[in-house]
């Protein structure tokens, strides 16, 4: 279907061209404000170029590469900890993704978030806007749309809030109050987990590791609750909810919730889907675990699709260091390795080239890579 102007009026100003941007990006009413004028067709700046369009029918079957989800809870059991510790390390080499069940957060947290994110993108543009990008009380909580709208030609169809932790009392203070509480409770019931996986795929790698606590905490220590939210699309075909990329964290906590829609690459074969299972939720190897381990575990390659009939929300917990951690390969792994592929930087300016532009698949990794 062709892209159509779009017909609608706001205020007297019709919502195309710079109209549009100012409408969706500047003035808060994201993505879901666009959709809730009640579009026929998507607005030209959301068109993307066919080869970045997500075709459902070329998807591959993702039965290969993709194991049932892992049972967290056999981490734990005698007897069955090294097979459930390879079922782990095996799916952050192979895909770097892989789901997990028995994780330790509740159901009921689990729903309370995905109704939080609702609650949340369904307030009005203005209570919205209050959180917009540089324009809140406090910085380490916002709003916006798409990735790096200034930076992008075709806009994602996704609003989202960013909420980084660093302590409760700000969270309590400046977390929108729709949110807080589910946000904090899904954070805190996530915290034996994170460390539990992080600490697998570490010892996965083999080398000897002097202080192993300290390392995760580097790790591990920052933490971000995001919420995504995928207004009803009139053409999810000729769009993407996210663009493809790699995530940016050590690893990703990632609760979707049943409307499917999450796409991996598997280099040099295709895409395949990752489907929403009921409690589990999904973990991903980041760009930073793909450093610290030498190339080891794959940093996938991942792009969501909205839906034409209903809105979807996802709610990822992002694991990253500090910005002023060294972050690099291993103590001893490219020695294993014999070559080393990632050279040692501060998380902080792999940070900063990260978001120095729009998605771009995995090329966020050529910043940290030792060219040959
Ligand atoms: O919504 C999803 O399923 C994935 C979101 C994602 O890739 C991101 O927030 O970086």
């Amino acid at each position: 279907m062709a892209p159509v102007r779009v017909p609608e009026v706001m205020n007297g100003e019709a919502i195309h061209g710079p109209h549009l941007f100012d409408y969706v990006v500047k003035k808060g009413f994201g993505v879901k404000g666009l959709a809730d004028t009640g579009l026929a067709a998507l607005p030209e700046r959301y068109v993307h170029p066919p080869h970045e369009r997500i075709d459902k029918d070329e998807t591959i079957d993702g039965s290969p590469y993709l194991g049932p989800p892992i049972d967290l809870a056999a981490l734990e059991e005698a007897g069955e900890e090294a097979a459930a510790a390879e079922q782990i390390c095996g799916a952050a080499r192979k895909l770097g993704f892989f789901q997990v069940v028995n994780h330790g957060v509740p159901l009921e947290v689990l729903e309370k978030a995905k109704r939080a994110a609702h609650r949340f993108f369904e307030l009005s543009p203005e209570k919205k806007a209050v959180y917009l990008k540089g324009r809140g009380p406090c910085s380490n909580v916002f709003y916006g749309t798409s990735f790096s709208p200034e930076m992008e030609e075709s806009l994602e169809w996704k609003d989202y809030l960013s909420m980084v932790y660093v302590g409760d009392d700000e969270a309590m203070a400046f977390w929108p109050p729709e949110c807080r509480d589910a946000a904090l409770e899904y954070l805190r019931s996530a915290r034996k987990m994170k460390r539990m996986i992080l600490t697998t795929l570490v010892r996965g790698l083999g080398v000897e590791v002097e202080d192993f606590d300290s390392l995760i905490s580097q790790y591990t220590e920052a933490n971000a609750v995001n919420m995504n939210y995928y207004p009803i699309c009139p053409s999810p075909e000729l769009t993407v909810g996210v663009g493809r990329h790699s995530d940016l964290a050590a690893l990703t906590i990632l609760l979707q919730d049943d409307i499917g829609g999450l796409y991996v690459k598997v280099e040099g074969q295709g895409w395949i889907d990752i489907p929403p299972v009921e409690g589990a939720l999904v973990i991903n190897v980041g760009d930073t675990l793909e450093i610290l381990s030498n190339g080891c575990y794959k940093s996938a390659e991942h792009r969501v699709l909205a839906s034409s009939t209903r809105p979807r929300v996802s709610v990822p917990i992002f694991v990253s260091p500090r910005p002023h951690t060294m972050i690099g390969p291993l103590k001893g792994l490219p020695e294993k390795d014999g070559k080393r592929v990632y050279r040692d930087l501060l998380f902080g300016e792999y940070m900063d080239n990260y978001f120095g532009a729009g998605h771009r698949g995995k090329t966020t990794l050529d910043f940290a890579k030792i060219s040959n």
